[in-house]
């Protein structure tokens, strides 16, 4: 029987493509699953626990579940917000680095459970799964597989507690559309009271074991950073340009690009928050990206084909700020206006095609399935669409049909002018889509699309044509630096080595670097004099901006002193995530301590033995 379903098949197949049928799948091509999820674009990120309270990004894993009590929580609120900002869904940081389990989990104490929020008997990730069914929304999980919490992590009794937290997940709270595993580990936490480093052997976590779980439960679900879907390479949420969905099971690949004609889909996700840090904290209730801010970071993800999460963290009382919900209402009436009007709606078409199914007016019939395909003798396929009407547009949007592959690897745009047609834009990758701003707005009634490189026929599903709404000009709103004291007179008086008044110039592209002949080690050190005496509430630490990461501080002292002899040691910790997210880093001081000098130390560099800083502010107290 199924042989001969089999070999009917296998005739029909041949028969159609005698006929000229539908141009074969190229190269690799995406699992329904991933097909699904591409088509999400958008959704929401939710980073929530005792951060939220400890004002912190990591958590050491010795923080006091007590600590846990939003009493103005609402869920539905949160995803009803989410909902009208045009998100696809969420995704709840159900455990994150801390070990801290946001539903009452049998693998742990370190669990809601402990906590006195619902007088213990709460479970956050039952609420948000519920409000994301009630308005509609898919629901996804971010399960920490660094457990700084768990006495066990980097032997094998906390793999088993790992794998067994995955299964109460998925087996609890329905369909889960995404489950995210972060690659972060910075070595060192609580540890059940062991308060040591401990280093992690390749392989540890057995995912290959863990996503077969994954498979068995939950067949639909994304599993992002192990099996199905790749990190865009950066915590601002924008992916590269081109931008492929593939990458290669042999060759080495950078996440934010992918790698052209690699053997495995991968498509990608671009990560970022809608403030500096991924956990509420209240000073950065200022530092909101504004809605233009957030539609650059939609265009250079969601624009170049790659999904988006956007973190909007909810505060202590367990609701979304103000100036986030602001933000998210206008970032989404910004798209709203942008994808109202389709100018190629409705346009005549005119181009060769390799069969009638598959003709150039596909390419504006409103319908993602269908695509156009070129004759297969053309060299360089061209499609010229005629509007209805002239328009002016300033946004194209192209897809490619990515059931069958990512096949396209340059094209042109080009307008009818007065003065004939000329190129208004050149660009490499299509995929699942892309979304070319054109360096100005053009008014045209023809335009064309032309192929200029194609590693098989290319199948083009859409063409659209927008104009962008008028967006006050994109000043981020976001305050240069949290620091408050102006350092025009300061003057570094002493350094271990390496030029300090690089961290202090106001230059966020020069540094302060102990890299000189040779390396020089951590622990490292400069001594500034502010001229007068302030009573300092906090210090600022921006990480180097140029993309490296050596000699990145991830461990500091900050001392302080009246007379440049009797130190104070003001602050000692962690600048927590800053390889992935290397903002600014902002400490406040227990309380505010009136000086003239100020030490900065960098105790652990990231990667290699020297210490960097861009520039160290000072906050000055109210
Ligand atoms: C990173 C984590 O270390 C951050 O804390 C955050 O969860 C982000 C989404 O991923 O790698």
């Amino acid at each position: 029987m199924f042989v001969w379903v089999r070999f009917c098949f296998l005739q029909v197949a041949l028969l159609t493509s005698l006929v000229a049928g539908p141009p074969a799948p190229f190269g690799a091509v995406p699992h329904p699953r991933q097909l699904a999820w591409q088509r999400m674009e958008l959704y929401a990120f939710v980073h929530f626990g005792l951060n939220t309270w400890t004002d912190r990004e990591w958590g050491y894993g010795d923080e006091d579940p007590a600590l846990f009590n939003p009493d103005a929580f609402d869920a539905r609120a949160i995803v009803r917000t989410f909902r009208e900002a045009g998100m696809a869904g969420m995704i709840l940081t159900a455990k994150h680095h801390d070990g801290f389990c946001l539903w009452p989990s049998a693998t742990t104490e370190h669990d809601i459970a402990a906590s006195p929020w619902r007088g213990g008997r709460g479970d956050l990730v039952r609420e948000f799964s519920d409000a994301c069914r009630a308005e509609g929304l898919k629901f996804g999980i971010y399960v920490s597989p660094w457990d700084r919490n768990h006495a066990e992590y980097g032997r094998e009794g906390y793999v088993k507690v790992f794998h067994q937290q995955i299964r109460e997940v998925l087996e609890s709270y329905g369909p889960v559309f995404e489950i995210w595993f972060d690659g972060a580990n910075g070595g060192d936490g609580f540890y059940g009271g062991a308060r040591e480093k401990r280093s992690i052997p390749p392989g540890y976590y057995r995912f290959p074991e863990a996503v077969e779980t994954i498979r068995k439960l939950q067949p639909q679900c994304v599993v992002w950073g192990a099996g199905d879907a790749r990190w865009g390479g950066s915590e601002q949420g924008h992916v590269g340009d081109p931008h492929w969905h593939t990458m290669d099971s042999k060759i080495p690949g950078n996440g934010a690009t992918g790698v052209r004609l690699g053997d495995t889909w991968m498509p990608a996700e671009g990560d970022t928050s809608i403030r500096p840090g991924w956990f509420w904290h209240e000073r950065e209730d200022s530092r909101v990206k504004p809605a233009t801010k957030l539609m650059d970071v939609w265009f250079q993800s969601v624009g170049r084909g790659a999904n988006l999460i956007l973190n909007v963290p909810p505060d202590r009382s367990g609701r979304l700020g103000a100036p986030d919900i602001a933000s998210l209402t206008e970032f989404r009436r910004l798209r709203d206006q942008l994808l109202s009007r389709d100018f190629a709606a409705a346009a005549t078409s005119e181009g060769t095609s390799g069969d009638p199914m598959h003709s150039p007016a596909m390419l504006v019939d409103g319908d993602l399935e269908t695509f156009w395909t070129p004759a297969e003798a053309e060299a360089s396929p061209t499609v010229t669409l005629r509007l209805v009407a002239p328009a002016t547009f300033d946004v194209v949007r192209l897809r490619e049909q990515i059931r069958l592959g990512q096949r396209v690897d340059g094209f042109a745009i080009e307008v009818e002018t007065a003065e004939g047609w000329k190129t208004v834009h050149e660009g490499r990758s299509i995929g699942h889509q892309v979304l070319v701003r054109l360096s100005r707005p053009v008014t045209a009634s023809r335009l064309r699309l032309r192929i200029t490189s194609s590693a098989a026929s290319p199948c083009i599903s859409e063409v659209a044509l927008f104009k962008l709404p008028a967006m006050r000009n994109s000043e981020t709103g976001i305050p240069a630096s949290q620091a408050n004291l102006d350092k025009s007179a300061w003057k570094v008086i002493a350094a271990t080595s390496g030029d300090a008044t690089r961290a202090i110039d106001g230059d966020p592209d020069t540094l302060w670097h102990t890299h000189m002949e040779q390396e020089q080690a951590p622990p490292q050190h400069f001594i500034v004099d502010i001229g007068v005496e302030t009573r300092i509430a906090g210090f600022t630490y921006l990480p180097r901006q140029d993309g490296v990461a050596h000699g990145l501080t991830d461990r500091y002292r900050f001392e302080l002193s009246r007379d440049g002899r009797h130190w104070l040691a003001a602050a000692e910790g962690e600048f927590s995530n800053i390889r992935a997210n290397p903002v600014e880093q902002a400490v406040s001081l227990k309380s505010p301590v009136a000086a003239r000098f100020f030490r900065f130390t960098g105790l652990r560099a990231l990667e290699r033995n020297h210490v960097s800083a861009a520039e160290i502010g000072l906050i000055a107290a109210p």
